[in-house]
């Protein structure tokens, strides 16, 4: 009997088209981060395209054994390696292989930060390492990334590095409380309990919160609060999960704590292509956002760029031919790299000639082509009124009124139908293109459908909800859902007959309604005005569908629901707090509700 080891084995490395080495990059605090630098072999002169991840360097760049680049790599990234570029992914500090503390969103040096280094220093010192370091580079950086990395991404360019020449952010997290992953409008969104117990317990592989069951729906509603939820489950020792509870309100972590006003409050020095999907389900505020605190800047007009595509969540770096029930005649996430991202990339990296990509490139959904814009918001504000007898329309409604419904947190609206899976990716990755018909009918929610539209709505923009409501409680949540209702006999598709697509759909938490940092109750029975967006879309509605808007009062267990009655802080609302309430919508007269749309020209 003899020992079956072989140790003096080495992978067979001669074999792969490509060269991968890993380095453990100083920053100026002596902290070494993870980096892995992957190029085809024979690369000279090349580019280096840069992306700083929370979510694992290493497996990022060997998904699949393999000895083809394009394997190793994620799909996104063929285009890039095929045509000489370098691609380095790296481990933000605290995260995976690199060493340091790690601290989510670590806000930029300033009140909330006073060690010097934030992820911009990172950003610049790991560009300013690479041009020195590797060889096969051009001496050119690229940086770019989806959703945290698009965070990381956007703080490369905050006093950026010389050598850093273009940006892609994409789905950015840029203000956590407005509308990026944490809350939207002030409602918490509870699938981040298991985000955070992933990200910072057991060195980052925590995975989710155990707690079981076959039904999110109950599994979150028996256990009362976010707060009692938290307690069940040991999630209230979390630090994160502490900075979140003490912080409901749109207080200075939060707002210090934005991206955009950082951006802002500086120069546009590295050019930079937003993009973001117009049914991304976690960030679809960052990036818009910043492209309207950049977009006066001196040299935006030939440095920013806004793109929304037809994606869910990151799904530009995936395949782009359909979403949902939705089909696309080709791979649209293919399209953009390809005819948008890559030439971008390759006039300030390698010294193309300039694409001339228009500042904003749209993909209208509903025709199905991509549109070029000189300015976002492409479309004129125009009011599509909430009228009596559950209709809809662009013509002001003649008379006032109001319709009510009764909303029971012991029976809050499912945001898809149930039994909820939030884990399930199927699930999670289309949930903003649901078929709605599965609430429709409900009695705690409000429909208001125009007749067939006869030419298209073609909306550019934002839709902004102008809501007047009441409440016979204290305090109340407020979802606005923009849905495009297809014929009933819908012709060569007919699978898609009468169904309800969500244009938009977004939440307010109703103690905001005069100021997000001052949360206040409610008066019963008096009648507020709720301002809030939907998210940026270019979408047509075709002649013969019509137009709905849906109105309610929870969307769970996506978000927490509000008890109804005014407490100091919503995460620790006793079972007491939770009361039923008749909600009144107003149209008409003074007080005329509509979903202003940005409705364009052509
Ligand atoms: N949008 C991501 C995120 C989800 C939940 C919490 C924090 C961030 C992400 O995909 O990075």
């Amino acid at each position: 009997m003899t020992p079956d080891m072989y140790p003096a084995y080495k992978k067979v490395e001669q074999a792969n088209d490509y060269v991968r080495r890993v380095e453990m990059v100083p920053m100026r605090d002596g902290t070494k981060l993870y980096t892995v630098i992957v190029f085809r072999k024979g690369t000279k002169n090349g580019p280096i395209l840069l992306s700083r991840t929370p979510y694992n360097a290493a497996k990022a760049t060997l998904r699949i054994p393999s000895t083809r680049i394009i394997d190793i790599l994620p799909l996104m990234d063929a285009e890039f390696v095929n045509d000489g570029y370098i691609r380095v992914y790296q481990d933000i500090r605290g995260r995976d292989g690199s060493e340091g503390a790690y601290v989510m969103n670590r806000p930029i040096r300033g009140p909330l930060n006073d060690t010097g280094i934030d992820e911009s220093t990172d950003a610049y010192d790991t560009i300013d390492w690479l041009v020195k370091h590797v060889p096969e580079s051009n001496g050119k950086v690229g940086i770019t990334g989806s959703s945290y990395l698009g965070f990381t991404s956007l703080m490369a360019t905050i006093d950026p590095h010389p050598a850093l020449k273009a940006a892609v952010p994409q789905s950015p997290m840029v203000d956590g409380w407005l509308g990026d992953d944490w809350l939207h409008n002030g409602a918490f969104r509870v699938t981040n309990l298991d985000y955070i117990t992933g990200q910072t317990t057991d060195a980052g592989s925590g995975g989710s919160v155990p707690s079981g069951g076959s039904d999110d729906y109950l599994k979150f509603l028996r256990a009362g609060s976010v707060g009692d939820y938290a307690r069940q489950w040991g999630v209230d020792k979390f630090p994160f999960y502490q900075k979140l509870a003490q912080n409901p309100a749109y207080t200075p972590f939060w707002s210090e704590q934005a991206v955009d006003r950082w951006l802002g409050a500086r120069p546009l020095t590295v050019p930079t292509m937003l993009v973001v999907g117009q049914w991304d389900q976690e960030d679809s505020y960052g990036a818009p956002a910043v492209y309207q605190a950049l977009k006066d800047k001196p040299n935006a007009k030939d440095r920013l760029h806004l793109v929304i595509g037809p994606w869910r969540h990151s799904g530009v770096n995936y395949q782009g031919d359909s979403l949902g029930a939705l089909k696309f005649p080709g791979d649209t996430a293919l399209e953009f790299r390809t005819r948008y991202m890559k030439p971008f990339l390759d006039h300030y990296l390698k010294g193309a000639p300039d694409p001339r990509i228009a500042p904003v490139v749209t993909y209208q959904t509903g025709v199905n082509k991509w549109d070029a814009s000189q300015q976002w918001p492409a479309g004129k504000p125009t009011p599509l009124y909430l009228k009596a007898n559950g209709s809809l329309g662009f013509a002001a409604p003649a008379s006032g009124g109001h319709d009510e419904y009764v909303s029971d947190p012991s029976k809050p609206v499912p945001f898809v139908p149930r039994p909820v899976h939030m884990g399930d990716r199927a699930v999670w990755t289309t949930w903003l293109v649901h078929d709605q018909r599965f609430v429709t009918d409900r009695p705690d929610t409000l429909v208001y459908l125009s007749e067939p539209v006869d030419k298209p709505v073609h909306i550019m923009g934002a839709p902004q909800v102008d809501l007047y409501a009441a409440t016979s409680g204290t305090d109340s949540d407020w979802v606005v859902k923009l849905i495009d209702v297809y014929p009933d006999d819908n012709g060569y598709t007919p699978e898609m007959s009468g169904f309800e697509l969500p244009v938009g759909i977004e939440i307010f938490r109703g103690r905001y309604a005069h100021g997000f940092d001052k949360p206040a109750a409610l008066v019963p029975g008096k009648v507020e005005r709720y301002r809030f967006g939907l998210p940026n879309v270019d979408h047509t509605i075709l002649p013969g569908h019509r137009i709905m808007v849906q109105v309610q009062s929870s969307l769970f267990p996506l978000y927490d629901r509000n008890p109804q009655t005014f407490v100091p802080n919503i995460f620790d609302a006793k079972p007491t707090d939770y009361v039923k309430a008749t909600q009144s919508v107003y149209y008409g007269g003074d007080t005329p509700s509509s979903v202003v749309l940005p409705v364009a020209a052509n």
